[in-house]
């Protein structure tokens, strides 16, 4: 998991944002952009929708090296070599998820509290998105958590810790200076002018 100790910003390409047309696209611009870790996050999609999307997307991501993940779905693992899965709170457990996709993967879980994040790494997870940090329209009905809690996080876990939830690069700054060191960015990277410029300027500032 060492490649995933190097990953600074996470990407997401969320369906909700973009059609799936454009997801090859847009891969090869985070790739571009170094973008070192890239989710397919398709809520209510078909499964063979997002079999067939995280394959085009993998075409992509294998040539960079960026692990792939795929968000809630085990069973897309089953049946492409991407790298990962993303769970929720109230999805599969980490065991399942792996059961599921019947190979070791990496396997990242939300986490929305101090405890969250601590039960995630005893259950097993790679690495942890913990937020949101903000309020995001994103997921709308989540509470953000605000900066607090973000150095006592980075003291009481080990394994890697991705801030989340309404992070651009106008607030990335104050995100890094509260101990974060990786990011996820998902309608700020989706929404940028230049995806690969957005992209480049967040990885300066987290370098
Ligand atoms: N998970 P944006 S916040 C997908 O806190 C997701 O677990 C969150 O999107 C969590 O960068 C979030 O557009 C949305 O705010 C992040």
């Amino acid at each position: 998991m060492s490649r995933l100790r190097e990953c600074r910003l996470y990407g997401i390409i969320d369906l909700g944002y973009i059609d799936s047309s454009d997801c090859s696209r847009i891969a090869e611009q985070m790739v571009e952009g170094g973008v070192d870790l890239i989710q397919l996050r398709g809520k209510g999609k078909p499964i063979d929708e997002l079999v067939d999307l995280t394959a085009q997307i993998h075409q992509i991501t294998r040539r960079s090296g960026a692990p792939l993940i795929v968000n809630d779905h085990a069973e897309v693992a089953a049946r492409v070599s991407l790298e990962g899965v993303h769970i929720g709170q109230e999805d599969d457990s980490i065991l399942v998820a792996r059961r599921k996709a019947g190979r070791d993967l990496i396997a990242g879980k939300s986490t929305h509290s101090l405890a969250q994040a601590r039960a995630a790494q005893a259950e097993g997870a790679d690495y942890i998105g913990f937020g949101p940090i903000f309020a995001t329209p994103t997921k709308p009905d989540y509470k953000p958590i605000g900066l607090g809690d973000i150095k006592q996080a980075h003291l009481d876990v080990d394994i890697p810790i991705f801030c989340i939830g309404g992070i651009n690069i106008d607030n990335l700054q104050s995100v890094i200076d509260a101990g974060a060191k990786r990011v996820v960015m998902v309608s700020a990277l989706l929404k940028a002018h230049s995806i690969v410029d957005y992209a480049r300027c967040a990885t300066d500032m987290l370098a």
